[in-house]
C-alpha cells in the first residue's frame, strides 16, 4: 500500500481552500459596494480532517494512490444565503467562472436527500499555483440557506455522537425539524422583499448615523466642543426612532457647521 506524505499532500487543498473563500467573499463585498443585495450572506470552508480522509476512503473502498482523483470533497467550500432562490443565484454566478471547471452538480434542494439533508452540491476541478508548478485538485461547494445550514450542522454532530446510527426517534425528530426548517425556508422567501426593505433601511440608515458620527468627531478636533455636544444630544433623539430625511437635514447642518470653521 502507498505511503502518503500528508503534510505535502494537503498543501494544495489548504491553498484551494483559502483562495476560494477569498473569492466567494470578494463576490459579497462586490455587491456590498454597489449597494446591491448579496445573494451571499457569508462563506466558511475547511480541508477535511486526515482521520476523515481515511475513514471516508474505506467506506467507499477507495485505495488510498486514488484519493485524490476519487475523493470530491477533501477541500470543502460552504456558502451560505439567506434565501432559498439565492442558491440558484450563487450557482449561476459559480457557473459563469473561469477560473474553475464545474465537473457535475447535485441538487438536494430539490431532490431532498432521505435524512432530511438540503443543499446544493457543486464539485469543481480548481487549479492550484505551487512552487512547483500547476496542480488540479477536486472541491466541493455546499450551496445553502441559514436554516438548511443550522439544521445540517445538528444533524452532523449527532451522526457524529451516534456514530451514525442514531436512534429511529431522534431521527424522526429530526426529520420534523427539517420539515420545520423547509416552511420557514418558504415563509421567509414569501416576505423577502419586506426583508430585504427592512435591511435596506438599516444600512441607509447606519451609513448616515457613522458620517454624523465622524463630523461629531471632526468638530472636537476643530476644539468646537459645545457644538459638537449639541450635535450629538440631536443625534441621540433621533437614533431610535429618526428617519432618514431628519437624519439627512442633520448630516447636511453639521456639514454646514464644519466649513463655517474651515479655511
Ligand atoms: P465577517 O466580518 O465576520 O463577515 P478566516 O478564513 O480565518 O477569515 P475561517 O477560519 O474560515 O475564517 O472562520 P469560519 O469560522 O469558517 O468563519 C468564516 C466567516 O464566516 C467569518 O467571517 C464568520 O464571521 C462568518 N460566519 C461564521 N458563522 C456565521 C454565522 O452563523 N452567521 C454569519 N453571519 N456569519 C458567520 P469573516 O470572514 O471573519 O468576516
Ligand atoms: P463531512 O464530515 O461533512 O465532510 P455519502 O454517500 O452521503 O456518504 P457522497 O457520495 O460523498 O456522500 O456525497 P454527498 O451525498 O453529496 O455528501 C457529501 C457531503 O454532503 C457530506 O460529506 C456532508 O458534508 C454533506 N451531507 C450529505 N448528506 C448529508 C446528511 O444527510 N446530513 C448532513 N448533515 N450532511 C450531509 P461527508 O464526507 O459525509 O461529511
Amino acid at each position: 500500500m502507498a505511503i502518503i506524505n500528508w503534510k505535502g499532500f494537503l498543501v494544495p487543498y489548504e491553498q484551494a481552500v483559502d483562495e476560494l473563500k477569498v473569492k466567494l467573499r470578494s463576490i459579497r463585498k462586490e455587491y456590498r459596494k454597489r449597494n446591491e443585495y448579496s445573494p451571499i450572506e457569508f462563506v466558511t470552508g475547511r480541508v477535511k480532517e486526515i482521520s476523515s480522509i481515511l475513514e471516508k476512503a474505506n467506506k467507499f473502498g477507495i485505495p488510498v494512490e486514488r484519493i485524490k482523483f476519487e475523493m470530491e470533497d477533501i477541500a470543502g467550500i460552504r456558502v451560505m444565503c439567506q434565501f432559498v432562490d439565492d442558491i440558484d443565484k450563487v450557482v449561476e454566478l459559480l457557473r459563469a467562472r473561469k477560473d474553475m471547471t464545474i465537473l457535475y452538480e447535485k441538487d438536494y434542494v430539490r431532490n431532498v436527500k432521505e435524512s432530511g439533508y438540503r443543499s446544493y452540491h457543486m464539485i469543481i476541478k480548481y487549479p492550484v499555483n505551487l512552487v512547483e508548478g500547476q496542480v488540479e485538485i477536486l472541491a466541493e461547494f455546499q450551496i445553502r440557506t441559514l436554516a438548511m445550514n443550522f439544521w445540517a450542522t445538528i444533524e452532523h454532530s449527532l451522526n457524529y455522537k451516534y456514530k451514525q446510527q442514531i436512534p429511529l426517534e431522534l431521527k424522526q425528530k429530526l426529520k420534523t425539524a427539517a420539515d420545520a426548517a423547509f416552511i420557514l425556508d418558504e415563509e421567509m422567501l414569501e416576505i423577502k422583499d419586506e426583508i430585504k426593505d427592512a435591511q435596506k433601511l438599516f444600512e441607509v440608515k447606519s451609513g448616515i448615523i457613522s458620517n454624523i458620527m465622524n463630523s461629531i468627531l471632526t468638530l472636537i478636533s476643530l476644539g468646537k466642543i459645545p457644538e459638537a455636544s449639541r450635535y450629538e444630544k440631536s443625534l441621540n433623539k433621533l437614533i431610535d426612532d429618526g428617519d432618514v430625511w431628519e437624519l439627512n437635514n442633520l448630516l447636511s447642518s453639521i456639514k454646514k457647521e464644519i466649513d463655517k470653521y474651515k479655511d
